[in-house]
């Protein structure tokens, strides 16, 4: 039997194979990032692996897919859910952009720390708000709901494969090869001829809802490899003569420790489709969809931290606001100087960031009782703190992905209120809960603190 986190690692690899002949470009990333982790490694040291071993990071990816209705929704989380990956964190990013975002995302990954150590492939997948009147009027709501119940995404022998999986968390060899093999063709860019007219009348109101609505089936929009200089990889893109968006989003590169996640990508490439006109002649066009993104993981953190991050977006934003571009990096790295502490210590310190706290072997043994608060517990010797790496993403930044590579910004009618989506919805859609990625850091932390507690207890004392 193949249990699922191996069905997890396959799949991972054999889409990032299709992907590699579909789109070169993202090989070079590939490539590219696979130099810059040998270099920081060499540089750093251990200290490199401090938030994932070289072996985790090397094999790390991310994608992204984009479906259409609730019933697609519901089906890729059967797949996802064949792969030991749930729900995670919901983004409504349909207000975050002024480009026509018109989709709300939750994120697919694996949730427990041996999981995540195996493996931790995820999949941001965002589904079309075609109920928000802001983006689609009546008649086109109307022929978007008829033309996605017409199409089937997942063949009904993946979906039967993939509830065993889930069910029996592994399958027989031979049903699992068949189904890796429906699942990654079932994420392949397809060949069939696009309605021109049709894909067009989308496009006018959002690239991405023509990417989503426009095609019979769909597929893997990007593909994203982890790199621990994401700054470097950066620059010798550049140099290669691959034309990168102009920023890198979220933190910005400064002294103090990562947090959350930086991103960056590479404008997507005009690939060659097949067009159908209205007088049924086919004519071969291209359509800019697909992009390459890279991305750099730091240090979870807390609510409070988050919160204080998303207060320094908005003053970055308000200093940045009458000032060149270019300085905004340099704006950024001083509203961090100013607001978040330097150094890992300071960041558990406050409660801003999410560590496992571990005894330390050479902790006090002169009798003393151990603090019971944790600065006191660091200060003193007795506990180390290691850093919980983010797993999950940035509204923002994912909208800034998907807006830098949009050439058109769309339409929107904003006399109309928008339909409204969150995160019970969504779970409701799903039928599965959509977890809270707190939580899980949440509860990752207090696994560890029960384990000190235990261990520094007069009777637990060993
Ligand atoms: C998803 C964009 C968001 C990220 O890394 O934040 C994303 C998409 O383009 O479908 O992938
Ligand atoms: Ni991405």
């Amino acid at each position: 039997m193949i249990g699922q986190w191996r069905l997890r690692a396959a799949f991972a690899e054999r889409l990032s194979r299709m992907y590699g002949r579909e789109v070169p470009a993202y090989t070079t990333l590939v490539d590219v990032s696979r130099e810059v982790n040998e270099d920081v490694l060499r540089a750093r040291g251990a200290d490199a692996e401090r938030l994932g071993s070289i072996a985790r990071v090397t094999a790390e990816r991310h994608g992204a897919v984009r479906v259409g209705t609730p019933e697609e929704m519901r089906q890729v989380a059967r797949v996802f859910g064949a792969l030991g990956m749930h729900p995670v964190g919901f983004y409504d990013l349909r207000d975050t952009a002024s480009s026509a975002l018109p989709v709300v995302s939750t994120a697919f990954r694996p949730v427990a720390e041996d999981e995540l150590a195996r493996n931790p492939f995820r999949v941001f997948t965002s589904m079309l708000t075609v109920s928000d009147p802001r983006f689609f009027d009546a008649d086109l709501r109307e022929r978007l709901t008829a033309f996605l119940a017409g199409r089937e995404l997942f063949p009904p022998e993946l979906l039967a494969l993939a509830d065993r999986a889930e069910a029996e968390r592994a399958l027989p060899e031979e049903e699992a090869e068949r189904f890796l093999d429906l699942a990654v063709r079932a994420f392949e860019l397809s060949s069939e001829p696009i309605d021109r007219d049709w894909y067009t009348a989308l496009e006018r109101i959002s690239a991405v809802a023509a990417d989503i609505g426009g095609v019979r089936s769909t597929h893997i929009n990007h593909l994203t490899p982890r790199v621990l200089d994401i700054d470097e990889l950066y620059r010798r893109m550049t140099e290669r003569g691959i034309e990168m968006i102009d920023t890198i989003q979220g933190p910005p590169r400064w002294a103090g420790p990562d947090v959350l996640l930086r991103q960056t990508s590479f404008r997507a490439l005009a690939e060659p489709r097949a067009l159908r006109a209205a007088d049924g002649g086919v004519s071969s066009g291209t359509l800019r969809v697909r992009f390459g993104e890279v991305e750099a993981r730091g240090i979870a953190l807390t609510r409070e931290g988050r919160a204080l991050y998303d207060r320094m977006l908005a003053l970055v934003d308000e200093r940045a606001a009458h000032r060149p571009a270019a300085e905004r990096g340099d704006i950024a790295r001083a509203v961090w100087a100013e607001h978040l502490p330097s150094s890992e210590r300071e960041l558990a310190a406050r409660g801003l960031g999410f560590f496992t706290y571990h005894v330390v072997p050479d902790r006090p043994r002169d009798g003393s009782r151990p603090p019971t608060d944790i600065e006191g517990l660091l200060d003193g010797g007795w506990v180390r703190a290691e850093p919980i790496v983010y797993e999950d993403f940035l509204p923002r930044s994912a909208a800034g992905i998907f807006q830098s590579n949009l050439s058109d910004t769309g339409s929107r009618n904003s006399g109309q209120v928008g339909s409204s989506y969150d995160v019970d919805s969504l779970s409701g859609v799903l039928g599965r809960e959509v977890v809270d990625p707190f939580a899980l850091y949440e509860r990752q932390r207090d696994r560890s603190l029960a384990h000190v507690a235990r261990a520094l207890s007069p009777q637990g004392a060993s």
